[in-house]
């Protein structure tokens, strides 16, 4: 293979050439598709080289046809190559029609015009569309689409494109044809079409100014009853968007369809969105609160790019997160406005912190905005859209609300229609707010997560309390050195009676609760006057900044702060904290390095005891606080260096587990007596309310069967076989599961039974057994991937079975053997030809591989040099493992 080539943000240049109109026809199946493309061109002013040759990009297309203002070009006016076709003297005004066949059916890779279920689906962003025809690929190229669909009428009786439906009609020999026009100037990423056989369920929305908009799902006959949380999501997303960012949805109809093949979660193609079924279909016997959740705040994040991605789209993909983290920021607000605003944010920063941080140390660390890349695929990360989601969120906490909304109308204002950058949308809330923005810019260019530690000295016949605040930030790949950041901190005090302290700063009148510091520079001094007593502080209150926190806090200011911080995210993180130090403390323990027997803190045990008991607190805080940080995030607890500690995944879940069982042992009737009054017999509603209670319930239900008690498996196989909705059954399937409760084979043969016909559903059962710690996990994986109904091809079931193993259940993954970093080795070059994309993600738990002992390194960096050594990769995993090896 040559190696393949990178793409850098500073060789961006404007296209040659503009596209005014593009025009398609399709002649639809899935063996083979003709595309006929009229593409109405002339030269980009803009251009810099008024002479240059068109170059059109294009894969694994069959050129039919080509003709220029009508006449068939000669073969020698053009070149064809792997990549493109190429018009060496291509006049400055004109229009080119292009025929090619392409077949949808070979398509594995599910990245252009692909098949599923026996339907016809497309996915272009980020480079799909020139799988499909000739075209100019790329984001900044925006142009109205015409799109005229044919097929037989009985294979594919629904055909959709982008836009507003134009005419209709039947054709002779059984065919029919459908005409969309999208108004609305778009890139070629958001291009959509669906062929099908399916049930259209139809509603509508008033917009703000009045207008009738048509809604419509679309999916299989059998899914029919599973539509109605997302119809009702898709009412919530419109008008929560016009509600709290005045804007409103610009076309007649707004559709969503349901595929069962499909790479990511769903594709907000303009008007036209596609989604994985696991994102639309929900009944409370089939999904779980986290399923119904999951679906709202996907259906909001595609709706909410119709202007956040859409309306105005990115100049070239290295401004992904112009729409990814903003989209994502959007989607988060709406979550905590129709749900639980404390809940939410707990949940995105424990993601944040798990995973992204984890990203943020590993070799494939990139910044925000990222300065090159070899396969844009590969950049769809949590940096991306995660930590871009809270460098939006720090912009909007250092304007304010009402500053932040006016810089989001001016740049939808100043860039609609337009393919922006992320300078734009900097330059936006700069202008409303006088603002200089010059020393926030690291968060848009260096990788890595920055650490603030902390040092306070009370001075107490003063009264006076002096902070030190300093920040850095560690090397990544190609960013040895790091600049300063503008981290805005939030902090606030508890006195030891844990009453709020109202916080003087040195020369101001008037004390706060609350302060909102802006750390602009390597170190910063900030002094608190007036103090009768020393404070307990809360530090990056509500996460106001991505960061590392350093604080030497003893475990008498954190259990304060668990029990009384104002608060909500700085109170989960205070149990958080005290739960991660003890079980890290336990870890020598379990790898025979120490000699003292392990135990479980008093202060651990009280904690835990005061939450379970205070029936005053929101159930689902409750449940936050009580469960144990994962075990990714407490490997991500250890150290960076070459230097031992090392991460000990097997240690780490025995000492965790360690933990979780004494806590079950000691606080026996607290769980019980949480469990009872949880319980409920009201019929499943997705609310707050009800949520909560179930995910106590079941967390003291997980919690009692760490106990190999016979009493406490009996309740879970009540639960199990009683339960009326997918939250309480699956909660106790994986309960007997996990547990290697006696029961847990004819329940899991009893789910098998009742599911099997529900695709969803089934990958929970797969995925429960990839994830179970017990002993002889591969084995069962690989015995798994015999069944009949797993296969390789559907990624929502490799993705259960197979990544669900090798990122969900670290103790068995990382076993000593190295079995199971061959086993996925193995997984990987088998997808790298048939899906480059997923197969690349695979690679995650790899990539990380430095960070443990020396065997395992050698057996990881083994696993991935057998990868490397393969003839034929893929750009997207060439990428990942050639990066590994080398960062
Ligand atoms: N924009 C798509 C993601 C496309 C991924 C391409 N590999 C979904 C989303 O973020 O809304
Ligand atoms: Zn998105």
């Amino acid at each position: 293979m040559n190696t393949p080539t990178e793409t850098h943000l500073s060789a961006y240049t404007p296209p040659p050439f503009l596209i005014e109109h593009t025009d398609l026809t399709f002649d639809l199946a899935a063996e083979a598709t003709t595309v006929v493309s009229t593409l109405k061109l002339r030269r980009n002013p803009k251009a810099v080289d008024p002479k240059a040759p068109l170059i059109l990009d294009g894969q694994e297309l069959e050129l039919v046809a080509i003709a220029l203002d009508g006449q068939p070009l000669d073969a020698s006016a053009y070149t064809v190559d792997d990549d493109h076709l190429t018009l060496p003297d291509a006049p400055d005004a004109f229009v080119l029609s292009i025929t090619v066949r392409i077949h949808p059916e070979r398509n594995t890779a599910l990245e252009g015009l692909y098949a599923s279920s026996g339907n016809l689906a497309t996915q272009c962003e980020a480079e799909g569309f020139r799988k499909i025809t000739y075209y100019l690929d790329r984001p900044d190229v925006l142009a109205p689409f015409t799109v005229r669909l044919e097929s037989e009428i009985s294979r594919y009786p629904v055909l959709l494109s982008n836009g507003n439906p134009g005419e209709t009609g039947d054709l002779p020999s059984g065919r029919h044809f459908a005409v969309w026009n999208d108004p609305f100037p778009k890139p070629c990423y958001l291009f959509a079409l669906v062929a099908g056989d399916l049930v259209t369920l139809s509603d509508s929305f008033t917009t703000m100014s009045g207008r009738q908009v048509g809604l419509r799902i679309h999916v299989q006959t059998h899914n029919t009853d599973q539509c109605d949380h997302a119809m009702a999501s898709i009412k919530k997303s419109m008008a929560w968007d016009e509600k709290v960012y005045g804007r409103e949805y610009d076309l007649e109809v707004y559709q969503i369809v349901a595929v069962d093949d499909f790479n990511m979660g769903a594709m907000e193609n303009k008007g036209l969105n596609i989604f994985n079924s696991k994102y639309v279909l929900a009944r409370p016997d089939t999904a779980t609160d986290t399923d119904f959740e999951g679906i709202e705040g996907v259906i909001g994040h595609e709706y909410f790019h119709n202007w956040s991605g859409n309306r105005v789209t990115c100049r070239d993909w290295f401004q992904l997160s112009l729409k990814e983290g903003f989209t994502v920021f959007r989607d988060q607000e709406f979550t905590s406005d129709v749900t639980s605003r404390p809940v939410k944010r707990i949940e995105d920063v424990a993601r944040l912190r798990t995973f992204q941080f984890a990203e943020d140390g590993g070799p494939m660390a990139h910044p925000v905005r990222p300065e090159s890349y070899i396969e844009i695929n590969n950049f769809y990360t949590l940096t991306v859209y995660e930590k871009g989601a809270e460098v939006v969120r720090m912009i909007h906490t250092l304007l304010g609300p009402a500053l932040f909304r006016e810089g989001c109308d001016l740049y939808f204002a100043r860039h609609d229609g337009q393919a922006a950058t992320v300078e734009d949308f900097v330059a936006a809330m700069s202008a409303v707010s006088g603002r200089d923005f010059t020393p926030f810019w690291s968060w848009y260019r260096q990788a890595g997560t920055p650490v603030v530690t902390v040092t306070s000295a009370f001075d107490p016949s003063l009264g006076v309390c002096t902070l030190t605040l300093t920040q850095s930030c560690p090397p990544s790949p190609g960013q040895p050195e790091k600049g300063p950041y503008l981290i805005p901190f939030k902090i606030g005090a508890l006195g030891r009676a844990g009453h709020p302290l109202a916080l003087r700063l040195r020369g101001a009148h008037t004390a706060a609760e609350n302060h909102l510091i802006e750390l602009t520079q390597p170190v910063t001094e900030v002094v608190f006057e007036g103090l009768n007593e020393e404070p307990v502080w809360s530090l990056n209150r509500g996460f106001s900044a991505p960061i590392k926190v350093e604080a030497a806090l003893d475990e008498a200011a954190l259990a304060l702060l668990a029990g009384s911080d104002p608060d909500s995210v700085n109170r989960w993180d205070a149990m958080q904290q005290l739960a991660t130090r003890q079980i890290m403390g336990l870890i020598p323990s379990f790898q025979g390095r120490s000699e003292t027997p392990p135990q479980v803190s008093a202060g651990l045990i009280e904690a835990f005891a005061r939450t379970l008991a205070d029936e005053s607190l929101d159930p689902a805080l409750a449940a936050a606080a009580l469960t144990l940080p994962a075990e990714g995030y407490l490997a991500e607890q250890i150290p960076y260096g070459t230097t031992v500690p090392v991460v000990d995944p097997v240690a780490i879940f025995e000492a965790r587990q360690f933990v979780r069982r004494s806590l079950a042992q000691k606080l026996e009737e607290h769980w019980q007596a949480a469990y009872e009054r949880t319980l409920s017999t009201d019929p499943y509603r997705f609310t707050p309310e009800q949520t909560g209670k179930r995910r106590l319930k079941n967390l003291a239900l997980a919690t009692l069967l760490s106990l190999p008690d016979p009493k406490h498996q009996t309740m879970g196989w009540w639960q199990f076989e009683d339960a009326s909705n997918m939250t309480d059954q699956l909660a106790a399937l994986t309960a007997l599961v996990h547990n290697d409760a006696p029961q847990a084979a004819a329940a899991l043969e009893q789910f098998y039974a009742q599911w099997r016909g529900e695709a969803l559903v089934l990958d929970k059962w797969f995925a429960i057994q990839a994830t179970a710690p017990t002993p002889g996990a591969l084995d069962r994986v690989k015995g798994l991937m015999d069944h009949p109904d797993f296969s390789m091809r559907n990624p929502n079931r490799m993705r259960a079975l197979i990544a669900s193993f090798a990122s969900g259940n670290p103790s068995r993954f990382h076993e000593a053997s190295g079995a199971g970093y061959a086993f996925l080795a193995e997984r990987i070059l088998d997808l790298n030809e048939t899906n480059p994309q997923v197969a690349s993600r695979l690679l995650t738990p790899l990539t990380r591989w430095r960070r443990f002992d020396v065997e395992r390194q050698g057996l990881m960096k083994g696993a991935l040099e057998r990868i490397a050594a393969h003839p034929n990769l893929s750009k997207d995993v060439f990428e990942v493992v050639s990066k590994s090896l080398k960062g």
